[in-house]
């Protein structure tokens, strides 16, 4: 029996339950303790329904953790290597990831509503089984996920860091380094500065944009964008944020503009303060009811504007981990500073809370 924390119902806090029975890894799926996980803007969207997951699950997608058992015809990993988990598993042999699309995967359709490959899971709570955050589940002491979903890291880096490769910065890095096209020398413009937004604009000034303007409407998370990279900021809660991104770039707008939150709104900014043949890129995920709206003509075909949906940084995992471990390692990626908080399971909802409130870039549970 171990703990997790268990979403019942949307809209209902999450429940710290301590008779989790975890049955042993099926065919290529590895068993993880896990060390660390990130919460994610995404977990507070599954716990309130913007992204419709099944119930009672167990959340968390942003982890990282020691493989304790290998289920049969596993090969590729052996008990006591670390590993990231990645939310969107990646077979490396599908059309999707033949063709560098690994982020897309065809096995990893079967996960998305909250399982494994198999569209089960290896959880069970009072009786009843409970579902995963897609091929992950790291609100909880163990996990079961499968070997396409793990990427193996160095044991001497910390996990607490790294865990955070497994969403945010994937996520957020790779939105700029991958899905869009940033060419030196660029403007970039970040509606949205918390765990994932930060790393976008450090992932735009790896692709090597000059100016980076960050946009959000908390002042200490500005002082952060900053720290990671931010040339110039912007509080959206005393200004409209096209207008004086339009002013600081002589009406030209952005190069890139990335809307990081997922609201109506903002995705409208980002498109409008997209210069002319510019890219804006959504990373955010808005309600499942949200609509895109732009004026067709000078809006979009007139003025050759490109938009572009960002699924997990357009990443693919198995070679894009290795790569931002070694940033890190060079100090060229920021993870540590990443990190607001780090607490016990026990602390998930008020770390929902924090982050509601636009308090922190990242609460990262860790286990015992
Ligand atoms: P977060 O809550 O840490 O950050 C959101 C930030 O937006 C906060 O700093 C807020 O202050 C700021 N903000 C809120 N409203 C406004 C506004 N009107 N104007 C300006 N700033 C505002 O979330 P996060 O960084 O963890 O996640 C951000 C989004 O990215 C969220 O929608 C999440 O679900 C999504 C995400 N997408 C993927 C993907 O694959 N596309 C992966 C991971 C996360
Ligand atoms: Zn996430």
């Amino acid at each position: 029996m171990s703990k997790a924390a268990v979403l019942t119902a949307h809209n209902q806090p999450l429940e710290i339950r301590t008779d989790i029975e975890v049955a042993p890894p099926k065919q290529n799926e590895l068993k993880i303790k896990i060390a660390a996980s990130g919460v994610c803007h995404s977990d507070l969207s599954a716990q309130n329904g913007t992204l419709p997951l099944m119930t009672p699950i167990v959340l968390g997608h942003e982890g990282a953790g020691t493989v304790v058992e290998v289920g049969p015809g596993v090969t590729k990993f052996k008990e006591g290597d670390h590993v990231v988990i990645s939310w969107v598993p990646m077979c490396g042999e599908c059309r999707m990831c033949k063709r560098n699309q690994g982020y897309l995967c065809d096995k990893a359709q079967a996960t998305m509503a909250g399982g494994l490959l198999d569209g089960t899971t290896r959880l069970t709570s009072q009786g009843a089984p409970l579902f995963q955050f897609p091929a992950s589940g790291t609100f909880s002491e163990y996990a079961i996920v499968p070997d396409i979903a793990a990427v193996k890291i160095p044991e001497d880096v910390s996990m607490t860091a790294a865990s955070l490769i497994g969403c945010g910065v994937l996520t957020g890095v790779g939105a700029a380094v991958n899905t869009a096209s940033i060419q030196k020398g660029d403007t970039v413009a970040v509606i949205g500065c918390g765990g994932v937004g930060l790393n976008v604009i450090q992932g735009a000034v790896i692709a090597g944009a000059e100016r980076v303007i960050a946009i959000d409407m908390n002042d200490a998370k500005l002082g952060l964008a900053k720290q990671f990279g931010a040339t110039d900021t912007i509080n959206a809660s005393g200004a409209d944020p096209v207008s004086e991104v339009m002013a600081a770039t002589g009406q030209v707008g952005a190069d890139v503009a990335f809307e990081v939150i997922g609201l109506s709104p903002t995705i409208q900014q980002a498109v409008g303060m997209t210069r002319r043949g510019g890219e804006t890129v959504l990373v955010g995920v808005p309600r499942m009811d949200v609509m895109l709206t732009v004026p067709a003509g000078f809006g979009l075909v007139l003025s050759g504007k490109t938009i572009k949906g960002c699924l997990y940084g357009s990443s693919n995992v198995h070679t894009d981990v290795p790569k931002l471990i070694e940033l890190y390692k060079k100090g060229t990626l920021k993870l540590d500073e990443l990190i607001s908080r780090e607490i016990p399971l026990e602390q998930v909802n008020e770390a929902f809370e924090a982050m509601e409130k636009g308090e922190i870039a990242r609460s990262v549970i860790t286990y015992a």
